[in-house]
Parts: C-alpha cells; structure tokens; sequence
C-alpha cells in the first residue's frame, strides 16, 4: 500500500467569492479566516454575533498535487477523508466524486480513474449549514417544536458537532471545513479492511485474538503480527488470510471501483502469562502492549490477471500496509448488581468495583484545528493532576481524535463515550438511520481497542428529556418512537455488530432505557441539577445518595486575567452587553448572585465578584463529591459539569479556555485524591471521615479544633484513624456543644487537619454559621520564597484565620501545587510552584516571582463602606 497525504497548503475562497486565501488543512473556514485577520476575532468582546453570519455562505477549498509514482503504479487509489464539516461536494480534477453529510464518519472514494500523472485539482466545497438547516423539512406527522434556548434550530438535522450551534455555555460558530487529515491511499494486491483485537482473561493469563478481515483483489496474503510486551519482549506469529468457510467462498465483494474483491480473514492468537494489567489512575500502573498488525501479499510474477497462483508460479512478496495498536490489558464493564438499595452503577476493572471521579468533557475550542496535541496532552495532565479517573466525552461534540484516546490509555482515565446525540428530538429517517449506523461503525471501530474506553453511551439527556422536560411535551408520539428506534435499535445494534465486549448504556442519565424513571435515583446514572438549575441549595446534595452521578455542575465566571482579554474596561460588570454575551445560560447571573448571598458577603467590586463566584462553585462541588464519597458502595460516581471550556466564557467549568485553573480544579485535585478526608457537622459536633480509593488500608492523624478567629484554641480532639481498602470511614467527631455556649458562632471555627501516614497533610475548615456571618479580621499574610533546580517554594503564613487564600501571579500563568486554600494556624505553609508549570510569560528567579504574586483570601473580597 502506498500513502500520500493531501494535508498541507490549501487555497480557500467564499464560492463566488474574489479573494483567495492559503490555508493549513486540516483547517476550516473559521481558522483560515482568523489567521488572515480576515474576520474579527469572535471571542473578543460581542464580536461572536458579527461573525455567525459568515456561516450563511458556501466556502471552497482547493489544491493541486501531484500523486507519487508508486502511488499511481497500484490499481486502486481511494481517497480519504477524516473528517469532512459537513455538507461537501469533493471534486477530483472537475469529477464530482461524492458528496457527504456527517463529519463524524470517514469518507472514502474511489479515485484511480480520475487520478492523472502530473498535476491533479482536488477541491471541497462546503455548502452552508444554516441553509440546510432552514430548508429542512420534517414528514407532516413529525414535526419538531422543542427549541432549545442557547442553540440554532435545525442543528438536530444535522451530524455536526450539536454544540457549534451555540449552547448553554457554547458561541454559535458553526464552521465548515476539512477537520481532519485526507489523504490518497493505493493499493494492488489486498487492503486490510479490519482489524478487532478481543481479550479474554483467565487466572493468570490473557489471551489475545487478534481477527484480521482482508480484502483480497489478487494473490494470497498472509497477516504477521508483533506484540511487543511493556517489559520490550517481541512475539512473532502469522496466518495465511483465509476464506472465513468454504461457502463464502463464492462470496465476492465489490469495491467501490468496481473491483471484485474476495473477503478473506486471519485469525491469530497470543496468550500473554503473567500479564501486566492496566488500571485507571490512582489505583495502579497503565502498561500498554503495542501489536504491530501487516498484511502481506503473495502474488505470482507473472500473473497479470490475478488468477494464476500456481505453486511453481514464481512469488512476489509484498508488504500491503501495517497498522499499529496500542492495548492495555484488562476486564472493564459496568456492574449493575442488585443490593439492598436498588442496582449498583460501578465501574468494574479487572475485577475490583471502582469509584469513578472526574468530570464532563466538551470540546475544547470553537475553531476545531486549534485543538492541538499539546493542548490535549495539558488537558489530560490537567485530569490527572486533578486525580480524576475518568471523563465522559458529552454527546454535543465530536468524537475526539486517536491521539485523545491514547493520552487516556496512558494515563490510566476510562473514558465514557457518549455517541453524539444530546437534547434534542431527531427524525429517523431511512437515510438518518443508515447515517448514523455507518457513523458508529466507523467511530466504534476506531476507537474499540482502547484500554480507557469503558462504556459507549447513546446520548446525552434525550430519554430524561421525554419524560421531564416539559419543553418535549406536545411533540408527536413518532418522534417518541423514534427515540426507542434510534437509541435501543439501530445504534446499539450498530455499536455491537463492531464491539460487542464494551458495555452499552442508552441514555445519560438513564436506568436502562424504554422510558422508565431514567434519573431514578435507586439505579443507573443520573444527573442531578436541582442544585443550580433548581436553585436548591447545595446541602441538597446530601438528600441524595446516587448510584452514580454523571452530572451536577455549579457555574462561575473565569478569573480576572481571562475576563480581562476579551472586555475592555467598560465591560466590566456583569451585566454589560459583552459580558452577557460570554453568559450563555440566561438565569446564571441570577442565579451565582443568589447562592452568594446565601454564602458570602457582597464583593466589593467585579474583580472579586469573579473570585467569589469561583469559590462558590468550588465548595458547592466539593460538597457534593464528598457526601457521595463517603457513601461509597452506595453510589459509586461523581463526574461533575464540566471540565474545560471551548472560548472563555462564564460556565460550569473548572479549567477556563486559556487553561487556567479555576478555584475548583485545586479543590477536585483535593477531593478527588485516593485518600482523603473530610468533615460533616451536625449541630456543634464536627465529624472527620476518611474516603479510600486505593486498595491498601489508609491510616492517619485527625485533629479537630475549636478556634477564634485569631487563632486562639478553645478545644482539640486528637486521634488515629483508619479506613479499609476500598471504603469510607467516619473516623473521629469532636462535640463542641460546650465551648459554643460561651462564645458566638461568628466568632469561632473547626479547623480539621489530616496527617497521612506518607506525610501529606489536608486543612479543612468547618463553620457553625455561613461565611457571610463570621466575624472576619483581616489576615497579614506573609510570605517566603525559595528557589530550588525545578521549583519554587513559597511559605505563607498568616496571624488571624486566612480563608480561600488565592494565590496568582501577575503576568503570567502558573499552577500552584494548591491554591484558594485554608490558614488556620500560625506553622507556615508552603506550596510549590514547579517551574514547568509556569506558562504564558516566565519567572526567572526568586525575586521575579515575589514581584509577580499576588495574594488575596475572602476578607479581601468585601469592605466596610
Ligand atoms: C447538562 C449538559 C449540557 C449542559 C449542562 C449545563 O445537562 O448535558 O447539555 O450544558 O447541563 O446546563
């Protein structure tokens, strides 16, 4: 097989258009147009409302290329299109050779016969999305009245990325172009069509099946195999591709040029003893087995027709192509098991029945192509520093590429992949159904052998969405069916025909489909937003005690430096025009102000509005996560909305567009940690828990302390605690109902302070009123700076009670190794600053570094006036 890879230097143009611009592919309309200043830059200010109309238009891109000789030699040449967004017409030399309507799905031409020696014309044209969305019309008895608020009508006719037409944290962008790689393929003797690699584990050891399909034009063909171990031990094995029975062998296939094809397979076997097995985060290593898989073509010198394949014909070995696999061994499903409260929800790797934490992913930029290797991997380090253990890619967004995947092999995150459906109501039409079954297909067989994928789910809130939403009421009773059809029909049939080892969950949330109490609270997954969209307040979390909470989110602007590039100053207050514009959900405004007044005293201006709000958000997850924790066995999951950001904007997030740490990341690395502790008062006594994901028992010093906010002591309680493999323990509580009766409760806090027995130390803080209510003095907090080869160490201490101590930098951008934390003693504290976690702009030394922090905590947030 011979490759050439059309990505590169494309001219794109407006159809009927004057000006022509030379643009990177992959690339799209949006990114073309950005890197010539041809447009205003979207996220600044409102300039998002001026830009949408631009995807009103048709766009074109085009190039010349010359194929390589070899390429030509070979019989057939198909091209291959990645990722096409999403109404093209691809012409080869003026031919139209297809059009496409999915970019979610691998397009692939035949292309031999329009293919010439020397210079060749390839062009895409991308017809306007709005366009279709706006001439498309429903059957009479399926009409669709729900509308989403945040989203352009008509993006549920379309399979694209749901959430480029806006959401409720979303600009609506909806872009057009070539997203990923198109590349020319050619091929003469035999192509491999699929490659499934099933594990199957016993006591001891794995075996590993490895079933190659093979397209055979001419020749026999045999497939090798290399499995490399972790360790670097190499296996070797081959089989001759085979016609699967002596009955198919009449069964001849026709490739889309035209050739007969014979299918033929190969099936080879290892069995791995000992095997290393890979584990999510936290809870071992991930060891990857790398299987090199190459087809091999023997075809007779002589044999010009692809019929002679004599034996004392001499044969001509050819290498067709070889594709490469990375696996991780291990048993990975979801547990529904019955128990006294209902039907358990939990992840279950190899064997052991794990907590899962971590959070929502949505795309990670407006403009597809900025979404970069290194952004991924600064994303995936971000989960991983943050401890989650998984991330659920949400329906609303594209299937993210290889690369994604691989990061989350590496780094032990399972990944819950939901297909790309989210609320919204679709119309199966035969030419829908056929769409989105070869969309998953394609999408199941790229993505099957990935050790981190843990579960394909088929949307995201539709099955809630029929039975709660009251803006689904009213829709036909036939758009209900075709809701059954899509999502427990022709998808998991489609998913299962190409991976029938990965667990399949219909909806998320759901308790297994067919319209039955999806967000039951005694089984299944369930989203839960009566905390923020409900307006509950967050100690609502703890009325609940969910099998499996794959969604709850709590929104807050980003901090100060992201808010800062796209607002001038006259924006700066929430309510300006520009502001709103970067609020997509229109009650959030109220709705952060309410739970700040509930919490927190009135910030003295916008700058600490936006600290405040991140606080906030923080401690409402934080306390969610916690309770669900500690009632693990009970419910075994907790991914919260949401992780990233696609352009800076106020939303559920906890890492903003830019990258930067939001006061709720900081908290998850926290609350997400293996072990961990936290505290639950009732009334006066304080009570310190202990939450142990790891599968060693976890042991430690709990110190809980009545304090004045100046530090004096009025009470400690000390004492050891433990807490087995796999398991929460409440582990001391200290009453303080005595002490509280001379003194007010605005005057006094619980400090919590847990030892772990590898010498890492938590600070917690338990208040008997709101913060709003405590009698805050203002904290001297100092601060000492010492630089070692790759960090910096910063001491800080204080002289009263310092809350939510926020520590940022200046100019540039750094992630500390804790931040929005608790002083609630005079020992110093020292967080470290590694220098490779300094980002946009640079620290040179010590003193750099001392001119550029900046340290704030909650008394600083309000003034007396
Ligand atoms: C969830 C998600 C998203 C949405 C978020 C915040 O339910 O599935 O659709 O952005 O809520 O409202």
């Amino acid at each position: 097989m011979n490759k050439q890879t059309l990505n590169g230097i494309w001219q794109m143009q407006e159809v009927n258009g004057s000006k022509v611009y030379e643009t990177q592919v992959p690339g799209t309309v949006l990114s073309c147009l950005l890197e010539h200043d041809a447009i205003v830059d979207p996220y600044y200010r409102d300039n998002e409302y001026a830009v949408r109309d631009i995807f009103w238009k048709d766009y074109s891109f085009k190039r010349t290329f010359t194929p390589q000789a070899d390429l030509l030699q070979e019989e057939n040449v198909d091209l291959i299109c990645h990722s096409l967004d999403t109404f093209a017409e691809v012409y080869l030399n003026g031919s139209l050779l297809g059009k496409t309507d999915n970019m979610h799905r691998i397009w692939k031409f035949a292309v031999k016969e329009n293919l010439r020696e020397g210079e060749n014309e390839i062009e895409v044209i991308f017809r306007s999305a709005l366009e279709y969305a706006k001439n498309y019309k429903t059957a009479e008895h399926k009409v669709i009245h729900y509308e989403s608020p945040c989203t352009t009508k008509g993006n549920e006719f379309i399979r694209k990325a749901h959430s480029m037409f806006g959401w409720d944290w979303g600009a609506q962008l909806i872009d057009a172009g070539i997203q990923r790689e198109m590349e020319l393929v050619a091929y003469t003797g035999a192509v491999l069509e699929d490659v499934d690699i099933v594990q199957t584990h016993k006591e001891g050891s794995v075996t590993v099946d490895i079933h190659v399909d093979v397209a055979a034009i001419k020749g026999t063909q045999k497939v090798c195999v290399t499995l490399t171990h972790p360790d670097g031990r190499i296996e070797k094995q081959e089989a001759q591709a085979v016609w699967p029975a002596e009955a198919a062998k009449q069964e001849m296939t026709r490739l889309t040029d035209g050739h007969l094809v014979e299918k033929k397979t190969a099936d080879i076997q290892f069995s791995v003893e000992n095997p290393q097995l890979w584990w999510p985060n936290g809870l071992g290593e991930h060891p990857l087995y790398d299987l090199e898989v190459t087809l091999v073509s023997c075809v007779a010198d002589n044999d010009t027709d692809g019929t002679q394949q004599t034996a004392e014909a001499a044969m001509h070995q050819t290498e067709e192509e070889t594709r490469q696999y990375r696996i991780g061994l291990r048993t990975l499903y979801v547990s529904q098991e019955k128990d006294q409260w209902g039907s358990e929800f939990a992840f279950c790797v190899n064997g052991i029945k794990i907590f899962t934490m971590g959070a929502n992913y949505i795309p990670e930029d407006c403009v597809y192509p900025r979404v970069t290797k290194q952004k991924l991997e600064t994303l995936i380090d971000a989960a991983v520093r943050a401890n989650y253990n998984c991330l659920r890619v949400w329906g609303g967004g594209y299937y993210p590429s290889d690369y994604f995947y691989e990061l989350c092999d590496k780094n032990g995150l399972i990944v819950w992949q939901d297909l790309m459906f989210a609320c919204n109501i679709y119309e199966v039409t035969e030419a829908f159904e056929e769409n989105i079954a070869a969309e998953a297909r394609d999408n199941v067989r790229r993505l099957r052998h990935h050790a981190c994928l843990g579960m394909w789910c088929g949307n995201n809130e539709l099955e809630t969405a029929w039975v709660n939403w009251t803006d689904f009421d009213g829709n036909s009773e036939y758009l209900r069916a075709d809701y059954i059809r899509q999502f427990e029909y022709i998808l998991p049939k489609a998913v299962r025909e190409a991976d029938d080892r990965t667990f399949y969950w219909p909806s998320s949330p759901s308790s297994g489909g067919c319209f039955d109490d999806p967000n039951a609270e005694e089984r299944g997954d369930v989203h839960y937003w009566e905390v923020w969209h409900g307006q509950k307040p967050f100690t609502d979390y703890r009325n609940y005690y969910f099998r499996f909470c794959s969604e709850f989110g709590f929104q807050s602007f980003p901090g100060k430096k992201t808010v800062w590039s796209f607002t001038e100053e006259e924006d700066r207050n929430i309510f300006s025009t520009v502001m709103e514009s970067h609020q997509k959900n229109s009650s959030a405004n109220g709705k952060i102000l309410y739970y700040l007044s509930e919490n927190f005293r009135n910030p003295k201006n916008f700058e600490n509005l936006l600290y405040v709000s991140q606080i906030l958000q923080a401690v409402a997850i934080k306390y969610g996560v916690e309770h669900w924790r500690r009632n693990r066995g009970r419910c075994m999951g907790a991914l919260y909305w949401q992780m990233n950001d696609e352009w800076p904007v106020a939303s559920w997030s906890s890492i903003d567009y830019y990258g930067r740490w939001k006061a709720l990341h900081y908290y998850a690395k926290n609350f997400f940690e293996p072990v961990t502790g936290s505290v639950v008062r009732n009334g006066y006594t304080v009570e310190a828990w202990l939450e142990n994901e790891s599968m060693t028992e976890a042991l430690c010093e709990v110190e809980i302390t009545l304090k004045k906010m100046d530090l004096t002591i009025l009470k400690t309680v000390t004492c050891k605690g433990s807490c087995a493999a796999l398991s929460a323990a409440n582990v001391a509580a200290a009453d303080f109902t005595a002490e509280l009766k001379g003194v007010r409760a605005e005057e006094v806090f619980a400090a919590i302070t847990f030892r772990f027995a590898d010498g890492r130390e938590q600070r917690e803080v338990e208040t008997f009123v709101p913060y709003k209510h405590l009698c805050m003095q203002q904290p001297t907090i100092q601060t000492t700076i010492k630089e070692e080869s790759d960090a910096y160490c910063i001491t800080v201490t204080t002289n009263v009670m310092a809350a939510f101590v926020e520590l940022e930098l200046e100019e540039a951008d750094a992630i500390f190794s804790d931040n929005y934390f608790m002083l609630t003693g005079t020992q110093p504290v020292t967080v470290t600053l590694q220098k490779k976690d300094i980002f946009r702009g640079s620290i040179h030394n010590a003193e750099e570094l001392r001119k550029q922090l900046r340290i704030k905590s909650l008394r600083d947030s309000y003034e007396f006036v």
